[in-house]
């Protein structure tokens, strides 16, 4: 007997594949946690039924999530991740040589310790002596930061449902910028522009609020609603897309300078919803 699992995308549509086994299943004090190993994705990670990662393409997602932001910033050496508890962000930033401290802020502990036993090789940069890992809600230890305590922040929330629709508002987005120093740049994952469009609007609107610079940027993450994921870049002080560093021999699949330039086109539908 077959077994399938399916993200239901709409009441009416979703991203469904075969399950060879699962592996894993659990509940925390947030939400249910779930690794399935698959046909033709290996590993996939679920928190609430909703796909975090698969082994197959999570690099797209943490790549562009990290290295686009990192490379924006001129001297990225304090970078906060809030969420991203599996990893993958954390082992994008350590791949900077000039990033000295990496703190990541996830709500719940589980999320980490169920990463770190199922899928290690995209855990594996929790236990870099440059990483701290803190249990704690994001929002509260943005607003109890010091200001201009970090270079880069990066948030790599679930979907805007249950306690990650405050890391989409703009209070929260205020007191990032506060929280950044100098030149600094936030970055986040602001879902589908196939499915969520309008809330994607919300989400520029309440970031141009809160940075001087504003922008979408898109990749191909195939496990994801609409297969094609956009992520929001803020940069504290410069209102255009500032130049981004020299690459200085990162080992990355997926990103690359031309990829990070090409990422910041957006097809005409977007344009025109963000009056652009
Ligand atoms: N970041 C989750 C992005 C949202 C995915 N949404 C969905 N599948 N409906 C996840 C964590 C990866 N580090």
């Amino acid at each position: 007997m077959s077994l399938w699992f399916t993200e239901k995308h709409t009441a009416h549509t979703g991203l469904t594949m075969e399950v060879r086994k699962s592996l894993y299943y659990g509940k925390s004090d947030f939400q249910t946690l779930e690794v399935l190993d698959t046909f033709e994705y290996g590993k996939v990670f679920l928190l609430d039924n909703v796909v975090m990662l698969t082994q197959r393409d999570e690099f797209v997602y943490h790549e562009m999530l990290a290295h686009v932001p990192l490379f924006t910033h001129p001297d990225p050496r304090r970078v906060l991740v809030v969420g991203g508890g599996d990893g993958g962000t954390v082992r994008e930033v350590l791949k900077h040589k000039c990033v000295e401290e990496v703190t990541l802020v996830e709500i719940d502990r589980k999320v980490v310790e169920v990463c770190r036993e199922y899928l290690p090789e995209v855990s594996c940069g929790l236990e870099d002596n440059r990483v701290t890992v803190l249990f704690e809600d994001g929002v509260r230890f943005v607003d109890e930061a010091n200001e201009g305590s970090f270079d880069v922040i990066l948030v790599d929330s679930t979907d805007p449902v249950g306690p990650a629709v405050a890391l989409f508002s703009s209070r929260f987005y205020g007191a990032c910028s506060r929280t950044l120093g100098k030149n600094g740049v936030f970055a986040c994952q602001s879902e589908s522009p196939f499915f969520d469009l309008p809330f994607m609007k919300d989400v520029h609107l309440r970031a141009s609020g809160a940075f001087a610079g504003v922008r979408f940027y898109l990749a191909p993450v195939t496990t994801y609603p609409g297969g094609c994921w956009s992520f929001l870049m803020g940069t504290r002080d410069a209102a255009d897309l500032p130049p981004f560093r020299e690459d200085t021999g990162i080992r990355t699949r997926y990103y690359t300078q031309r990829v990070h330039l090409a990422s910041f086109a957006l097809p005409r539908f977007l344009e025109e919803a963000l009056g652009g």
